[in-house]
């Protein structure tokens, strides 16, 4: 399987995020990408591939054209502010508060196009999601091309990021972007199955009301794991979208016979859709060694996660998103990729 790797990932480097109000050492960090990378050279899993770059276009098609531009300049404005280092969002519009109106305070911005404290803005955060926006339109074009897989290795992860903000350590909806490039491109079915411990918000939201994508995610319950506001299992999509949108919330600490349960019923409802295209969130953060999240899937699971989605016979595109273990991130992403390949 080809890699395509976002070379300018390591451009996004926070120091410090808020967890759940309190301010630690960042977890979604450089080093994640770079152990994943060192996994698929030594492993010789493929040839590893640039992004090409695709403009601002495709990223226009899912996410708004006034939160793309304050994305991109947010960090300057931050720094002629006399910010130093990352920016933090620190007040947000909720209910009774409006939200239509842009204002004119940077403050006041970054709480509009977010919504959270835990994704720190650097310098660097527009040009890594950028670029890694067109890494997964690259990846996706090597599969629309015939290739019958290809993996998009980036950070900052996408899933988190709405239409119009920021969170969740997620800027651009690498995912959104791709399925939608993959309509743009002719497809008319695509199914993103989203297997990151989290709830992917974003891309849940994205496609909500439409039936030409359809979402499937398996995830830790929002009542008690982030993203907290969405993710219960009721949520089955509306109008034109309603029956396209599938979610599997399991509590913290479930058993890996619990999760291949769900995984197996949200791949029943992926299938009936009949999808040309599958696109793959792909979090290993579901892995019992992560700092944060509470599954215990290790190097066997993973290997079965990529086994059992070969089997469905689809163009196939992953997408990296979570995964914190830094020492054993490589190994668990490369399970998944090698066990797709059935080189185990
Ligand atoms: C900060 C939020 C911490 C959890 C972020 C989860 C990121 C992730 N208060 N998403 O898939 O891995
Ligand atoms: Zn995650």
């Amino acid at each position: 399987m080809k890699t395509v790797y976002n070379h300018h990932h390591g451009e996004h480097a926070a120091t410090k995020e808020f967890f759940r109000g309190r301010l630690v050492e960042a977890f979604e960090v450089p080093a994640r990408a770079d152990y994943i990378h060192a996994a698929i050279v030594e492993a010789r899993l493929g040839e590893l591939l640039a992004p090409v770059d695709h403009g601002l276009a495709p990223l226009q098609r899912v996410h708004s054209g006034a939160y793309l531009r304050f994305i991109e300049g947010a960090h300057a404005e931050w720094l002629a502010l006399g910010g130093e280092g990352e920016a933090f969002p620190a007040v947000w519009p909720v209910r009774s508060l409006r939200s239509d109106v842009e204002p004119q305070s940077f403050a006041a911005r970054m709480g509009l196009y977010s919504m959270d404290s835990g994704t720190p803005l650097t310098a660097g955060s527009w040009s890594a999601a950028y670029w890694g926006a067109q890494a997964s339109l690259t990846a996706l074009d090597l599969v629309l091309a015939g290739e019958r897989a290809a993996y998009c290795l980036t950070r900052p992860p996408g899933h988190h990021a709405g239409a119009d903000f920021f969170g969740g350590y997620c800027f651009i909806n690498n995912a959104a972007v791709a399925a939608q490039a993959a309509l743009d491109a002719g497809r008319e079915r695509v199914a993103i199955l989203d297997v990151d411990y989290h709830h992917g918000n974003g891309t849940q939201a994205i496609f909500y009301e439409r039936a030409d994508v359809f979402y499937a995610s398996i995830h830790g319950d929002p009542q008690t794991e982030y993203p907290f506001f969405l993710g219960h299992a009721d949520e089955h999509g509306a109008g034109a979208g309603l029956g396209f949108n599938a979610n599997f919330p399991l509590p913290s600490g479930a058993s890996n016979e619990r999760w291949f349960e769900a995984f197996e019923r949200a791949l029943v409802q992926l299938n009936a859709h009949a999808p040309e295209l599958l696109i793959v969130s792909l979090g290993v953060d579901t892995y019992g060694g992560d700092p944060i999240s509470h599954f215990k899937l290790d190097e066997p699971e993973f290997r079965r996660i990529g086994q059992t989605l070969h089997g469905l016979q689809l163009p196939t595109l992953f997408l990296q998103e979570g995964g914190y273990a830094t020492e054993a991130i490589g190994r668990n992403v490369l399970a998944v990729l090698q066990g797709f390949e059935e080189l185990v």
